[in-house]
């Protein structure tokens, strides 16, 4: 597959990368739906990000990383495997909140890597890539397969989104306070129980939606499918980024045998952005600020557990987004448009093709090894981590494993300003177009693409072949196919040779 035809500088990376192995801790920050232009440290005005930027002035700044979808679960899905989520079902799309797992256990994930390079490992937050076996978890009994099964020693998470019921927490296998006399069912079919619904009773809504959740309320929130049931496990949204940075902070805590490997999925700053009483109205941004200026304070609470635990000079940090920005996915959460460019000067959002739906925040600080106040323009992906982090830790991959990723430790090291020739990128599914990045070129298949407003807008990047010079036109304003068939011709066939692949 794509990484055993890999260019030689590349190989020649792995080689210079397997030579410098070592453990130090690893805390991956996965934020949701932050834009490459969301942060202060990225050029953000009108939201104070302070740990992050100082995280950056600590580190490192990637300018050209990406998630590998442009969308929740497919990102997800190929950073934990490093197999390029297009390839296959089920986890190529959005998963609804009672799918049933999307990675078949046993698959090797960057978590059963480093599990086996001795390190202790966890994740925190969301999860959105299903739960149980075939028909979905069972709610109310022990929840298997789920992350425990994937390579994790540990696991808090919710099982989807904050807008997805079941709105609860699942600790190892178990909804956290669930009354068995009060169980829980779930169905995105059809509507079950007689609570209110956003659909027939708005007039309980504290938080109206825009366009869909309009199914079961919870905590004057309507939601994406319906539930029954399970009232004392449910959620307060307002308290969801504390109970999930607390729950990083206590396994930072407890990892004092091995090196410990977090990955910290933050639901910060998905919709429902409901963010905690102490930040609303913090920004002149409406909620979709005040959500980012929660997310930084809960990158600040974990990273003072390591300071406290004095490891902060041995643990790797990396924070990142899951895909592009976006303004309103669905409820009236976000505030005043057009005055701050959550995607930078990049054309798109969350759901798109174009770079604003794909490029993201990627900061790396590991003191001492990491240059602080650097900026790395490699070309890298979220996909690459289970093959950079392996040999980091020294871990031989097996062969069948994570195919699509690449070495990237030389430039994570900032050895390198130069990392993989080139990636694609999708939305969701595994029939709709692709995007590849080949160098500066970014050429777009034509097809229906794309999601929510951004399609019906029909700024998907879909429905046409688009070829763009980034290196002349960052924006992708100018679209070249019509000029140069050749290099249409010749992307076209890279994207058809690496779907056989
Ligand atoms: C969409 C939702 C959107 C968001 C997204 C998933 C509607 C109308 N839109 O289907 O609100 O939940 O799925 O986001 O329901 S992601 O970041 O988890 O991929
Ligand atoms: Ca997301």
């Amino acid at each position: 597959m794509i990484r055993r035809i890999l260019p030689i500088f590349a190989l020649a990376c792995l080689s210079a990368a397997a030579a410098e192995t070592s453990k130090p801790n690893i805390l991956f920050i996965m934020a949701d739906d932050v834009g490459y232009g969301d942060l202060g440290c990225y050029g953000a005005k009108l939201v104070k990000t302070p740990t992050l930027d100082k995280l950056a002035a600590q580190g490192c700044r990637f300018t050209d990383a990406h998630s590998p979808a442009a969308t929740c679960t497919p990102t997800r899905r190929a950073f934990l495997t490093g197999t390029y989520s297009w390839r296959q079902q089920p986890g190529s799309s959005i998963a609804p909140g009672d799918a049933a797992i999307t990675i078949e256990p046993g698959t090797v994930t960057v978590a059963s890597l480093l599990k086996q390079a001795g390190y202790r490992t966890g994740i925190v937050g969301k999860w959105h890539l299903g739960l149980g076996g075939e028909g979905g978890p069972d709610w109310n009994g022990d929840i298997k397969p789920s992350p425990l099964d994937l390579g994790f020693d540990s696991s808090f998470i919710m099982a989807a989104t904050g807008d997805r019921v079941p709105t609860v927490y699942v600790d190892q296998r178990r909804i956290v306070g669930l009354d068995p006399a009060d169980p829980i069912s779930v169905s995105y079919k059809a509507k079950v129980g007689t609570e209110p619904t956003g659909q027939e009773n708005p007039d309980l809504l504290k938080l109206k939606h825009t366009h869909g959740h309009d199914m079961t309320i919870v905590n004057g929130v309507g939601r994406i499918g319906w539930m029954t049931g399970g009232k004392a496990a449910r959620w307060r949204d307002e308290d969801m980024a504390d109970t999930f940075a607390k729950q990083a902070v206590k396994f930072i805590e407890e990892s004092t045998q091995e090196p410990f490997f977090l990955f910290f999925a933050t639901h910060g700053i998905h919709v429902p952005r409901v963010p905690n009483e102490r930040f609303v109205g913090s920004s002149t941004l409406g909620a979709r600020g005040d959500a980012i200026h929660e997310l930084d304070d809960t990158v600040s609470q974990v990273l003072a557990a390591l300071e406290k635990r004095g490891i902060a000079d041995n643990t790797l940090v990396i924070f990142t987004s899951d895909n592009g920005g976006v303004w309103d996915d669905g409820y009236e959460d976000h505030g005043p448009a057009d005055v701050h460019a959550m995607n930078g000067a990049l054309r798109g959002t969350k759901g798109t093709l174009f770079e604003g739906g794909h490029r993201v925040p990627f900061i790396a600080r590991w003191p001492g090894k990491i240059k602080a106040g650097s900026e790395n323009k490699a070309l890298i992906a979220h996909v690459d981590m289970p093959a950079t982090l392996a040999s980091l830790t020294g871990i031989n991959l097996p062969a069948d494993a994570a195919p699509d990723s690449f070495n990237v430790l030389p430039a994570l090291l900032g050895e390198s300003q130069t990392a993989r020739e080139h990636a694609i990128f999708h939305v969701g599914g595994t029939k709709t177009p692709l995007t590849l990045r080949h160098g500066n070129w970014k050429f777009m298949e034509a097809g229906k693409g794309g999601y929510g407003k951004a399609a019906a807008k029909k700024d998907s990047g879909g429905n046409r072949v688009q070829l763009y010079d980034l290196s002349q036109d960052p924006a992708e304003q100018n679209n070249l196919a019509e000029k140069l068939p050749e290099k249409v011709q010749e992307f076209g066939d890279f994207l058809r040779k690496a779907r056989e692949a």
